[in-house]
């Protein structure tokens, strides 16, 4: 890595905390981000005061301050009809489906028998419509490509097996309903990696002339806990399944204050970003600490050339 970070923190860090919020809540994290019509749209996961999380829309002019909250939870849990959502809806991701004219929202149901991955889609984020679990516990950070590949729809998503390492998969489906030909994509590193034994996807794949961009976090056991960092991969454009390139070290992990201490110490967790092609902007928008938002923002062309230079992984 160069010594010049590829992200930098804004400085009006953290951008939203619990207490913004019109309405009694224990944390704000890990938000999905959107842009709709001339505004930024996080879709926030709060955590009330029982544990059990549920989905809020924020908006800015933007992207940085001003949010507008909706008054209350505006997706919130309905396990009578859905019941896989008993525990709460979490870490949601977003994604355009121009096809479709909608958004999917991919988000992690906590269900009795452990975290799955649903889907849910919006036009404008007032109103939702649950197309159901795509995948069976436990399985979580998923996120949809925008696109069909061969007229089929592909999900990122990962597993977490009973033994072994939790690696990131895509799957594919005809209908976003039945989904088929999981493969691993990005499996976790071993030993003393940053990114052993688990990884995850962060915010939705974005579409380059270069390919696919991806952000993953990687998970670091340690003595007092884990560390969560973020490091970067290039995806085959047509073939997704194919990845070009690997950052071996993270590009961004814990560092200040709001990222060490907070419910969960040590975290950094993106589920959104926003690339600005005319500002040359790419904006991470990431849950420090399981307590809060923060914002990190990169020039978008350095962090292709940065993901460019990186080992192509062994076939
Ligand atoms: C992961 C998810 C995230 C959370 C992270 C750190 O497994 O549950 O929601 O931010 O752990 O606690």
């Amino acid at each position: 890595m160069s010594s010049e970070p590829l992200f930098a923190r804004f400085s009006g860090n953290p951008i939203i905390v619990a207490a913004d919020l019109p309405y009694p809540a224990n944390s704000v994290f890990n938000p999905a981000a959107a842009r709709v019509g001339g505004e930024t749209v996080l879709l926030l996961r709060v955590e009330d005061r029982r544990g059990i999380s549920h989905l809020t829309v924020a908006r800015s002019d933007d992207g940085r301050a001003n949010w507008r909250f909706d008054a209350g939870p505006s997706l919130r849990p309905a396990p009578d009809r859905h019941p896989e959502e008993v525990w709460g809806l979490e870490d949601p991701r977003v994604t355009w489906l121009p096809e479709r004219e909608e958004w999917l929202i991919a988000y992690t149901a906590y269900s009795k028998l452990g975290p799955l991955v649903s889907l849910a889609a919006t036009r404008d984020f007032r109103s939702f419509t649950r197309l159901g679990p795509a995948m069976p516990p436990e399985d979580k950070d998923a996120a949809l490509f925008p696109r069909r590949f061969s007229g089929r729809w592909a999900l990122i998503h990962r597993p977490s097996p009973l033994v072994g390492p939790s690696d990131i998969w895509v799957s594919f489906s005809p209908d976003l309903k039945h989904w088929g030909d999981h493969t691993v994509l990005l499996p976790a590193r071993a030993g003393a990696w940053w990114d052993a034994g688990k990884v995850g996807l962060g915010p939705p794949p974005l579409e380059t002339a270069q390919g696919w961009l991806v952000a993953y976090h990687g998970v670091h056991r340690t003595a007092s806990g884990s560390l969560y960092r973020v490091g970067l991969a290039l995806l085959d454009l047509e073939q997704p399944w194919v990845v070009l390139h690997r950052s071996d070290e993270w590009v961004f992990g814990p560092a200040e204050p709001y990222e060490r201490i907070g419910d969960v110490v040590g975290v950094v967790f993106p589920c959104g970003w926003i690339a600005d092609a005319e500002r040359d902007e790419l904006r991470l928008y990431y849950g420090a600490a399981d307590s809060t938002v923060a914002l990190a923002t990169a020039r978008l062309s350095e962090v292709i050339e940065y993901v460019l230079s990186c080992p192509r992984p062994a076939p």
